[in-house]
């Protein structure tokens, strides 16, 4: 019946508005768009902004409840922590951590006065002198190297942090620990190999193991913990600037591409066992919104609460109602 339909349209309109209130709109209605820079691009000016807004968040009070937070930074980093076993290994892992991009960048837009949007980390560039990259520099970025003990310069110097894959009472520091050997994982050989990926299956996994390993295993220390490793800051420019090469790829063919989803919706026994995560429970899976073990458009993506849930279909196009961005 033609008017059941336009009312179930209308309930869909509604429903889809609904699920992305926060995000920002210019006077016609219309989101405005996040403009992403490389951190290698930005102004002294710009990054300090940026820098300034990571403080803030470690020193906002919590709002989610949880009696364990000591301040908003741990409620961001727990996002991750908490769904680790089912956020990895999976399909549904670039989708995730795109929307993680967003939520972080959200919150930096709305909480901590940020006026810019989310930057990342041009990783390429710095493939042959890693400790060299801008990104490291004491005055206008993360800090360095610490050869595995507590970073010791820049702004997260003696950063304390409190949740791990097995607490959410722990005290310990922020940590890195360089290899350029793992960090070539990031190189444009690798990056063009991936690129050349005819299926999502193909270049999920090809993302996964070439730039995204590099970065976290080339930085090492806190960004080598699966689980925790949202919490050294640049952990988000590191994975902003995978899904730039995600969306590189999507580009490369969108009317395909923007709706090409897959892969399986639990971790490899394998993978489960080699980072001691338990098989996710029915909390989870049965709300998963897959039909049955595979990764799909309908599949919910979870933020416990930073922001509001989402499904991987309102999160495939960067420049939709949801994300709202654009890599420059
Ligand atoms: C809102 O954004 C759209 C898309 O960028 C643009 O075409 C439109 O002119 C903007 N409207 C106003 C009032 O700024
Ligand atoms: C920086 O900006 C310039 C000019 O807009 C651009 O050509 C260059 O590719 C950008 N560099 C990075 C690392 O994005
Ligand atoms: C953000 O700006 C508002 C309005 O100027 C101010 O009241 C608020 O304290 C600022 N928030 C932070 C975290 O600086
Ligand atoms: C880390 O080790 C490298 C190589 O041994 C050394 O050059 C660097 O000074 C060390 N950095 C810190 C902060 O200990
Ligand atoms: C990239 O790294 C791989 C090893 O992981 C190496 O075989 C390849 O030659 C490197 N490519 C470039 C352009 O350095
Ligand atoms: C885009 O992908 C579709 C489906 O895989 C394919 O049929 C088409 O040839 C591709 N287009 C280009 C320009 O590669
Ligand atoms: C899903 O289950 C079917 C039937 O058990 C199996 O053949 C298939 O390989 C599984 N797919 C994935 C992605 O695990
Ligand atoms: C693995 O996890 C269990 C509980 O989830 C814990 O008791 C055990 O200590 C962990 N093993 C390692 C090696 O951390
Ligand atoms: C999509 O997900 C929702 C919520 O998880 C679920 O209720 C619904 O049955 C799913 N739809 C399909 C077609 O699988
Ligand atoms: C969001 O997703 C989680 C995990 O699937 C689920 O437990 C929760 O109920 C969902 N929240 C809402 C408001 O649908
Ligand atoms: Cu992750």
């Amino acid at each position: 019946m033609r008017f059941l339909n336009l009312f179930a349209a209308g309930l869909l309109s509604a429903t889809l508005t609904a699920a992305a209130p926060y995000v920002k709109r210019n006077e016609t209605g219309i989101c405005t768009t996040n403009k992403r820079k490389a951190w290698q691009n930005l102004s002294d000016e710009e990054k300090a902004e940026y820098i300034d807004a990571e403080l803030c968040l470690m020193n906002l009070p919590p709002k989610l409840g949880y009696n364990w937070a000591k301040n908003r930074w741990d409620e961001v980093v727990y996002g991750h922590v908490v769904q680790s076993n089912v956020i990895h290994d999976v399909g549904a892992f670039l989708p995730w951590h795109r929307l993680y991009m967003r939520a972080h960048e959200y919150i930096l837009q709305t909480e901590c006065n940020y006026t810019g949007a989310q930057p990342y980390w041009e990783e390429v560039l710095d493939v042959d002198d890693l400790a060299g990259s801008v990104v490291f520099d004491p005055e206008t970025g993360f800090g360095g190297n610490s050869n595995g003990s507590c970073v010791t310069d820049g702004p997260f110097t003696q950063l304390q942090l409190h949740i791990t894959q097995y607490t959410n009472y722990a005290n310990y520091c922020l940590t890195r620990d360089f290899s350029t050997t793992i960090y070539q994982g990031a190189n444009q050989t690798h990056l063009d190999e991936c690129y050349a990926s005819t299926t999502y299956e193909e270049a999920w996994m090809c993302y996964v193991s070439s730039p995204h390993t590099a970065g976290h295993g080339g930085v090492g220390g806190t960004m080598l913990d699966v689980v925790a490793s949202p919490s050294d800051p640049l952990f988000f420019l590191h994975h902003t600037n995978l899904d730039r090469l995600w969306w590189e790829w999507q580009q490369a063919n969108l009317s395909a591409r923007l709706t090409d989803i897959s892969g399986r919706n639990v971790p490899r026994t394998s993978y489960l066992a080699q980072n001691n995560f338990t098989y996710p429970g029915p909390e989870i899976l049965d709300y998963d919104g897959d039909p049955y073990n595979v990764t799909t458009l309908n599949h919910t993506l979870w933020m416990v609460d930073l922001i509001p849930n989402a499904t991987i279909a309102d999160v495939m196009d960067l420049r939709g109602e949801l994300i709202c961005a654009e890599y420059v």
